[in-house]
């Protein structure tokens, strides 16, 4: 590499990353459980997840527990029950976890379950699968005991029908509030879970970054985990939370990972993108962070009895 090209690759990081890969250099947090989730339905999330954790249950257990209390609360419009639906008025959900041992499921395209989290917690467990979708996802979901709801409720038909009458595009930003859930447990082991309604009134069949192992959540128990809200699309192009979860290998803080991110994605857009993307990470060590690229986003932390909600300020404006 020219000196040059070196100092300009030097330019875009923060600090000077070390690596981190040689097992032992990053301290493993114990005992002190740490939740982080996404935007302000994240602090009931965190406090329901937490709860899960001080009667023994894993970093899974608790991850999968604090998405499902956003997808059962009708007035989070962008997760489960009461999500906008597609441009036909059909909710469709996408799901994902991952585990401390680097196992993974995920559901996409889901009509009618409640609880897509816990679906593809079940693939993940009873399947050599790693992703189901639609009428597959949803016949697998009721195989397993999972009953069928109708999801769309009066509010969010309503809405749906005052959009049709001029079918203005929407980005997810106006709509957020998806939630990711990353926990690492008293053992210093890490989980998370992301579900969403995704883009408020999407093409039928539009799948998002939000059940896409990489995308939307990325866990690797050695280095730390990290996970997306936004627009899907984007996360899905830059593999976004794998690429966050490699920088934090290669030695950058949680905060400054999430920032090597969307700079990806700055220059992509020509430094002017106008959608958002949020990102928060949570390393091995128990140090957490977040990031976003426009106006401002919210993530909850839980740590030390303290459920607190951080905003952090977009990187461009
Ligand atoms: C999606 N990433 O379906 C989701 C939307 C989202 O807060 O995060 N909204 O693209």
């Amino acid at each position: 590499m020219k000196r040059r090209d070196f100092l300009k690759t030097g330019a875009i990081g923060l600090a000077s990353p070390m690596v981190l890969t040689k097992a032992g250099k990053l301290r493993t947090n114990k005992n002190m459980p740490t939740i982080l989730s996404t935007w302000n339905f994240g602090l009931p999330a965190n406090k329901v997840a937490m709860k899960v954790l001080d009667e023994g249950g894993n970093a899974m257990d608790a991850a999968e527990a604090g998405a499902r209390h956003a997808e059962s609360d009708a007035d989070n419009n962008s997760v489960g029950y009461g999500g906008l639906p597609d441009e036909l008025g059909k909710v469709t959900l996408d799901a994902c976890v991952m585990n401390s041992d680097g196992n993974a499921g995920s559901v996409a395209f889901l009509q009618n379950i409640k609880h897509p989290i816990s679906v593809a917690r079940k693939v993940m467990e009873d399947t050599k699968h790693v992703m189901l979708v639609g009428e597959g996802a949803r016949k697998f979901a009721i195989s397993k005991g999972f009953k069928e709801i109708n999801l769309l409720t009066e509010n969010s038909k309503k809405e749906w029908e005052k959009w049709l009458k001029d079918r203005r595009e929407m980005t997810p930003h106006e709509t957020h509030d998806t939630i990711s859930v990353l926990v690492q447990d008293s053992n210093g082991d890490l989980a998370g879970a992301c579900t969403t309604s995704g883009w408020a009134y999407k093409m039928h069949g539009r799948v998002g970054d939000s059940p896409i192992i990489g995308s939307a959540l990325f866990v690797d128990n050695e280095i730390g985990s990290a996970a997306a809200t936004g627009l899907g699309e984007e996360v899905i192009k830059t593999v976004g939370s794998f690429l966050v979860v490699e920088m934090m290998r290669q030695g950058y803080s949680p905060e400054a990972a999430c920032k090597e991110a969307l700079k990806r994605v700055i220059k992509a857009h020509n430094g002017n993108p106008d959608f958002q993307i949020g990102y928060i990470a949570l390393r091995k060590d128990g140090k957490v962070g977040g990031a976003c690229l426009k106006w401002s986003f919210d993530y909850a932390h839980y740590h030390k009895n303290k459920n607190k909600l951080f905003t952090v300020k977009g990187m461009i404006n």
